[in-house]
């Protein structure tokens, strides 16, 4: 052990520690910009410089180690000034407009520079633009790009997709798409994760926004919303309601507020999409197709197997994501009544995902009803309609959403964060396998091995041996799937999602540097499913009566038109 002082308390840190670290467990306040633990240790923003006792120079805490009896200071005029000179060079070279910015309010700059009291700039700023496609999901403003490298570092080393590179000549470098491809060429599994990166506004998701008040404005237009299961953990984020008071209730009532004719819960379609997904997987295994089974609601995993590991794309589920079956269904059902009455249904999804842009547009997803979705909105999209529109979401009642494409499952809950597909796809197999409900905890895939990158088990169903196995993050499912292509692993069925922690922190939410949040957002999710008297996808009853009354049964060859697509086209 080392023995530290920060700004006169004595710590122990371990060797290799760096400055940054230690004063944090010192209570020291140190600010960042470019750093991200582990992933991101460059010290090239230079906004968290301290002194060190006997050396000359600032040194950058985020990547300097510390020695045994070193004594710090994190606070005084001189190093103010270098952190206020630091962010007005970063400045210099940044299109500060801060009042159409949609990161206002959430840039990292933007509050440095007001903490840091950095006043007005000495010189116009020289900041760079680049062309950049307007329809793409992912949009880039490189006048508010500060070549922090948090995006390279994100997109390269957890989601191993490497769209970004830093490049050029010397004094000229800048952050751009690799190779200089066009983003749409350059294998960009669209997760999002470099916008939640982001610490400005130079990343975004393309605003669809406008596309939505034009169908909320049009008398011939039926408004459909549906929500996904892990909206409800953070759309209060946005909009000032604390998460215990941004209930699915509140938010129901939020989406009738905004002015949407039908409120629905994606979190029906998940527990179709387990009707449709668990039988399917037993069928897999009967007619003995290759291991494994991929699920297949998450589509930046499945772009990111067709882009990079195409010669998995065959095993993907052909069940379609769950918003995609909830837009097929309103479309082939409620779509029908209202074009009865001269209406035209006009569908949207709010997600947590930027892939859901995506996803809504491939054509070969649409049914004889037309596209499932028309359009989809971020978490971060609906907060700011909200803002628009100035709702006062904390003062709503709690609302039901509509029947019957609004009632759910706690099952269906769990969607939202990593493992809780499979959890709830193994309670419903297991029924459908032994006409038993199965214990919650034989299902539950927490317990299993934490020191890989993925989490794997084997289950007992029905006198069946099932392996699974759950990965989330792109970088630890490409570790998964070299392992299953070395021969290192077998499963039977595989849970992905793009996203680490899956959706409850997807590319879509509220911008928020914390890691933890993910957890804190899928404790939420863990305790709705807990509260709820259904938590199994087959008992949901308006599930029970779509099969009933429209779809026959899983599998059934209307379901296999509304619901399944070839994944690998
Ligand atoms: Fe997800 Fe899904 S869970 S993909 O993570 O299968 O986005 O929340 O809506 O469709 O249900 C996201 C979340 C979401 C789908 C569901
Ligand atoms: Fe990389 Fe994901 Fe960003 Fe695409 S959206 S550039 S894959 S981090």
């Amino acid at each position: 052990m080392l023995n530290v002082t920060i700004d006169g308390v004595r710590v122990e840190a371990h060797e290799g520690e760096t400055i940054l670290s230690a004063a944090r467990r010192a209570g020291a306040d140190i600010p960042t910009l470019c750093w991200m633990k582990d992933i991101n240790e460059i010290g090239s923003c230079r906004v968290c410089v301290v002194e060190v006792e006997g050396q000359d120079g600032l040194a950058a805490a985020c990547n300097a180690p510390v020695f045994d009896g070193m004594s710090v200071r994190t606070k005084s005029p001189r190093i103010v000034e270098a952190r206020r000179f630091s962010v007005k060079t970063i400045l210099s070279k940044h299109r500060g407009e801060c009042t159409t910015c949609k990161r206002s309010g959430t840039c990292a700059l933007q509050s440095l520079a007001s903490s840091l009291n950095v006043g007005e700039l000495e010189r116009e700023p020289d900041y760079r633009r680049e062309a950049w496609d307007g329809s793409f999901p992912l949009q880039r403003d490189a006048s508010k790009c500060i070549s922090c490298l948090r995006c390279v570092a994100e997109c390269s080393k957890v989601q191993h997709c490497s769209v970004w590179d830093f490049s050029g000549s010397a004094g000229q470098r800048s952050v751009g798409v690799k190779e200089s491809l066009s983003i749409d060429v350059a294998k960009c599994a669209l997760c999002g994760q470099c916008i939640t990166h982001c610490p400005t506004g130079a990343l975004t998701e393309r605003d669809d926004i406008d596309k939505v008040l034009a169908a909320l404005a049009d008398p011939d237009v039926l408004t459909v919303v549906q929500v996904a299961p892990a909206i409800r953990t953070a759309w209060g984020e946005g909009v000032g309601v604390p998460r215990d008071e941004a209930t699915p209730g509140r938010l129901a009532a939020a989406l009738r507020a905004v002015g949407f004719d039908r409120v629905f819960d994606t979190d029906f379609a998940a527990d179709l999409t387990i009707m449709e997904e668990g039988s399917e997987f037993i069928e897999w295994i009967k007619e003995g197709k290759p291991r494994p089974m991929f699920t297949s609601c998450c589509p930046g995993w499945v772009r990111f197997a067709k882009l990079h590991y195409p010669e998995f794309a065959g095993q993907l589920s052909s069940s379609k994501s769950p918003h995609q079956m909830m837009g097929a269904v309103v479309k082939n059902t409620v779509g029908k009544q209202a074009a009865e009455q001269g209406k035209r249904v006009f569908c949207l999804s709010i997600m947590p995902c930027l892939a859901k842009k995506y996803e809504c547009d491939v054509p070969q997803l649409a049914t004889e009803g037309g596209r499932d979705v028309d359009a989809v909105l971020t978490t971060r999209e609906f907060d700011r309609l909200l803002n628009m529109l100035s709702i006062d979401c904390a003062a709503l009642p709690e609302e039901p959403f509509d029947d019957p494409l609004g009632t759910s499952t706690g099952a269906a809950t769990l969607f939202g964060r990593t493992g809780g597909v499979m959890e709830a796809a193994l309670r419903t197999a297991a029924y459908l396998l032994t006409g038993e409900n199965p214990p919650f905890e034989a299902c539950d895939t927490s317990d299993a091995t934490p020191e890989r990158p993925w989490t794997d088990k084997e289950l007992d169903v029905a006198g069946m041996r099932l392996r699974i196995a759950v990965a989330s993050g792109l970088e630890n499912t490409s570790k998964l799937l070299e392992a299953l292509k070395a021969g290192e692993a077998e499963y039977d069925f595989v849970e992905v999602m793009a996203c680490p922690g899956g959706c409850v922190a997807g590319g879509g939410q509220p911008i928020a540097f914390n890691r933890e949040l993910g957890c804190e957002r899928a404790e939420v999710l863990n305790r709705l499913d807990g509260a709820d008297e259904l938590r199994f996808s087959h008992e949901n009853p308006d599930i029970q009566a779509l099969y009933a009354e429209t779809l026959g049964k899983p599998l059934s060859e209307r379901a296999e038109a509304w619901l399944h697509t070839d994944q690998r086209e």
